[in-house]
């Protein structure tokens, strides 16, 4: 009656990703170049993002990435943002150029993002690159849906002639996870279903898939019940939830009731060390690209 799935370790995945950046990032310095650089923006002192510069900034670190981190106050003006971008976009000196998201309330993200060079935009959020994602052309690809697929290729999870069902429709993981998964190449070819906050019967879509990611950002959305037997489940949720019990007062929590979930699932991505981890190797991969200009050559 009880199930074990089988882990999918992100925190293993990732650091092979890393060891093979750093090897290609050594070969890279000894061919006479110099390191990579990423530039790495960071707009208010929002708690969160400051945990994901630093894993970003320790990620360069260890690959031998060159990392250098603007912080700007909250009150900074969009004008005064894309200035500062302008400048990184001439710089031939910068690979790689990273917003960190969430911007504050009063700028337009998407004005921001359209701003950076999209051959610098190592996230993968420029038009440019989603338009290319979307037509199978080479382009950056945004880092969280990019590990997703490193995953399920480590693990020989083929999503190939699969329902995969995406919980979530941002621009930055459900849109173009789904996008990935459709296409038809070696990791895609999966029939996919996307299920967002409009969707009227959400169970009537995830029990019948072989594969569920999800991405809602809902704690405890997804439950075993509404999970197929056998099923594969990825959880991209990152949800804090206040815990007095340990040291940071919070604990990390995806969008799946864990303990039900695992009763019906074959393989299944811990909250933490599932996702994201993923998420910070492939910008490693993304900046290495754009260092040797693998993606769009002058
Ligand atoms: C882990 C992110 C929501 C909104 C903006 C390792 C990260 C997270 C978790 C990380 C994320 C999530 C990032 C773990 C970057 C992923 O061990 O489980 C690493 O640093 N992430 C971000 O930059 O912006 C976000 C989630």
């Amino acid at each position: 009656m009880s199930n074990t799935p089988n882990i999918i370790d992100g925190l293993h995945v990732a650091s092979l990703v890393r060891d093979e950046v750093r090897c290609d990032v050594n070969d890279w310095l000894a061919a006479g170049n110099r390191p990579p650089k990423l530039q790495v923006i960071l707009v208010g002192a929002n708690q969160a993002s400051k945990v994901y510069v630093g894993a970003k900034t320790r990620a360069c670190n260890e690959v031998g990435i060159e990392s250098e981190t603007i912080v700007l106050p909250d009150t900074t003006s969009e004008k005064i943002l894309k200035e500062r971008i302008q400048e990184l976009n001439n710089d031939d000196s910068v690979d790689g150029i990273l917003v960190q998201l969430p911007l504050p309330s009063h700028m337009t993200p998407l004005a921001v993002i359209e701003s950076i060079d999209y051959r610098k935009d190592v996230d993968g959020f420029h038009p440019m690159n989603v338009g290319r994602l979307t037509i199978g052309q080479p382009c950056y690809r945004s880092c969280t849906p990019a590990g997703i697929m490193h995953l399920l290729k480590h693990y020989s999870l083929s999503p190939r002639s699969k329902h995969v069902v995406v919980v979530g429709a941002s621009n930055i993981v459900g849109s173009p996870a789904a996008i990935m998964l459709s296409r038809e190449n070696d990791e895609g070819k999966a029939t996919t279903t996307i299920c967002h906050k409009y969707t009227k019967d959400l169970t009537l879509h995830t029990i019948s898939a072989d594969m569920v990611i999800v991405a809602a950002g809902v704690p405890g959305l997804i439950t075993g019940q509404m999970i197929k037997e056998g099923a594969i489940v990825v959880d991209v949720g990152m949800n804090r939830i206040p815990d007095p019990t340990t040291e940071r007062g919070y604990r990390l929590v995806g969008d799946c009731d864990y303990d039900s979930v695992a009763e019906k699932a074959s393989w299944i991505t811990p909250v933490p060390g599932g996702v994201g981890p993923m998420t910070v190797a492939m910008l490693m991969k993304n900046t290495l690209l754009a260092a040797k200009k693998a993606v769009y050559p002058d």
